[in-house]
């Protein structure tokens, strides 16, 4: 790889592109096309993802960290509309948020000059994929990495059929204390709770943490921002093409139920997902594409 600021290098089973540059370093892991870091110079060249500190990086398994991708379905296929569960032939051995994120991506194009580096991967549809999904596509992640972190997913449909999916650009974020942690601009807006019976409730104020949290926000608008506030730090998430997010915090119970996580990290992160899930979900007519993206930005830093 013959890149100013970009080298390949090997993370135990999985390659991965490591940039340092003046402005930001990153590692970038062609499995999943999966971020884990990004340490922009405004956050004192820490990470600005949430990566756990006991990843694994194996072939086949996704790492526990950085923004995973789900795709062609978010979550588990049964909690997915019929139009994209009567999609899978094998529904029992359908991987809980697709299968993109376990596959090798390949590297399409790199850019790179004094303010920023865009790396575009790609993953096209072959005799594994279709095994798991009888579908043509090619899947686009592109990342413009400057001050900020800029993520786009496209999928385009290259077969002569008409696909459903959902997906969410699964994005890991740290917190010094998830209990002094909180979402700003969801007030007013639906969601979905998955631990009380998939039940529509209404978002009342900031978005606070004090139990196991998993749902599925609705927002008017196909551009919408938030904005985390930590004890150190205030980010904002803007997102384009996304109409609902998943906001997710596993507490202790479910903690103790994951791979790559210690039982206090729940302490630690959260989980603001760009997503097209339930009633967001999205139907590409063959020759068509859609992009889904998200923005990282620091607001301020303690
Ligand atoms: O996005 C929230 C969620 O669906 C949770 O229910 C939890 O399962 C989380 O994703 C992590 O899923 P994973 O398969 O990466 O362990």
């Amino acid at each position: 790889m013959n890149h100013a600021f970009c080298k390949l290098i090997q993370m135990d089973e999985l390659p991965a592109i490591k940039i340092k540059h003046p402005r930001f370093n990153a590692i970038l892991l062609l499995q999943g096309a999966q971020l884990i870091e990004f340490r922009p110079q405004q956050n004192q060249f820490e990470n600005v993802l949430w990566l756990s500190p006991s990843a694994q990086y194996k072939l086949g398994s996704p790492i526990r960290g950085g923004i995973p991708i789900c795709w062609p379905w978010f979550g588990n296929l049964d909690k997915n509309p019929d139009s994209i569960q009567d999609q899978v032939d094998n529904k029992t051995s359908a991987s809980a948020h697709g299968f993109a994120r376990s596959m090798p991506w390949q590297i399409k194009h790199i850019q790179e000059d004094c303010h920023f580096v865009e790396v575009t991967l790609s993953l096209s549809s072959d005799s594994t994929t279709k095994e798991l999904w009888p579908f043509e596509f090619e899947l686009e992640a592109k990342f413009v990495l400057s001050n900020t972190l800029k993520f786009a997913l496209v999928t385009s449909n290259t077969g002569s059929l008409p696909f459903s999916i959902s997906q969410a650009l699964h994005t890991y974020l740290p917190t010094q204390d998830i209990k002094h942690s909180f979402i700003h601009s969801a007030q007013n807006s639906t969601y979905i709770d998955a631990l009380d019976s998939w039940k529509e409730k209404q978002q009342v104020g900031k978005v606070s943490f004090s139990g196991e949290t998993d749902r599925l926000y609705f927002f008017e608008d196909k551009e919408y921002s938030l904005r985390l506030e930590t004890p150190t730090q205030s980010l904002l998430i803007n997102n384009k093409n996304s109409q609902s997010a998943v906001i997710w915090n596993p507490w202790v119970e479910k903690s103790k139920r994951l791979s790559q996580f210690s039982p206090l990290d729940f302490q630690k992160m959260l989980c603001i997902e760009t997503a097209n899930v339930l009633s967001d979900a999205k139907k590409i007519n063959a020759g068509e594409q859609i992009e889904i993206s998200v923005e990282l930005a620091i607001h301020s830093s303690q």
